[in-house]
């Protein structure tokens, strides 16, 4: 079983406008949060800068009232701007070397794993946590390398003592043999942000979670 001290954010929320079927993005987190989400991170990959920066701002007046950490995904700018906890990168963006150098007081960087190969590399050390991306096929992203699976995740646990982010198709009933598998984090985006209460959702993860560890 991992370690869970180094990243104790066992209920991850991957949160978009465009997936919470038309409500408010910021009920929705807050919600999510009131349910059980130990962390968020806000993805838009359709707006643009300005947009993407005014929804942060918002958002993290929310995580602040909970003391929730918020995680941008890709835009170092907008993290730095709206004082993030942290910055998930894809292995096509910025690198986790090179947001350490631009963000040197800077805070937790998660960084996706498609490749075995990522793993005994700079950019993988430089990081501070792994996603493991993903673990299940999902309709929610469709652009992925490897469908790493409970095996997979298994094997990437035997070669990192990184925190690892559990991510694709993750819902109440698989949580937990992901847990078992070596993760140290669920993260979300249809199973809460598309259901029809996200504070039950976020709830009854969070419980199948619980059991696991
Ligand atoms: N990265 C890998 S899979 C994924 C991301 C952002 C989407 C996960 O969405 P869902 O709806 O939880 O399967
Ligand atoms: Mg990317």
């Amino acid at each position: 079983m991992p370690s869970h001290a180094a990243f104790p954010y066992l209920l991850y929320l991957v949160i978009s406008e465009q997936n919470c079927r038309g409500r408010s993005l910021l009920s929705v987190a807050e919600e999510a949060i009131s349910g059980g989400v130990d962390i968020i991170q806000l993805r838009e990959k359709t707006l643009d800068d300005a947009a993407f920066l005014r929804q942060a701002l918002l958002l993290k007046e929310i995580t602040d009232r909970y003391r929730v950490p918020l995680i941008i995904n890709d835009n170092l700018a907008v993290a730095k701007a709206v004082g993030a906890f942290g910055i998930h990168v894809g292995n096509n963006d910025i690198p986790p070397s090179e947001v350490r150098r631009q963000w040197p007081d800077g805070g937790h960087i998660g960084y996706s794993v498609e490749y075995l190969s990522q793993l005994a590399t700079a950019e993988a050390d430089a990081a501070d946590a792994l996603g493991i991306s993903p673990v299940f096929s999902t309709p929610t992203k469709t652009d992925t390398v490897t469908e790493w699976g409970l095996d997979g995740l298994g094997q990437i646990r035997s070669l990192t003592n990184k925190p690892l982010i559990a991510i694709g198709n993750m819902h109440a009933q698989n949580a937990a043999s992901v847990i078992r598998a070596g993760a140290n984090s669920i993260a979300v985006v249809s199973a809460i942000c598309a259901a029809d209460s996200p504070h039950q959702a976020a709830y009854t993860l969070k419980n199948a979670i619980l059991k696991a560890i």
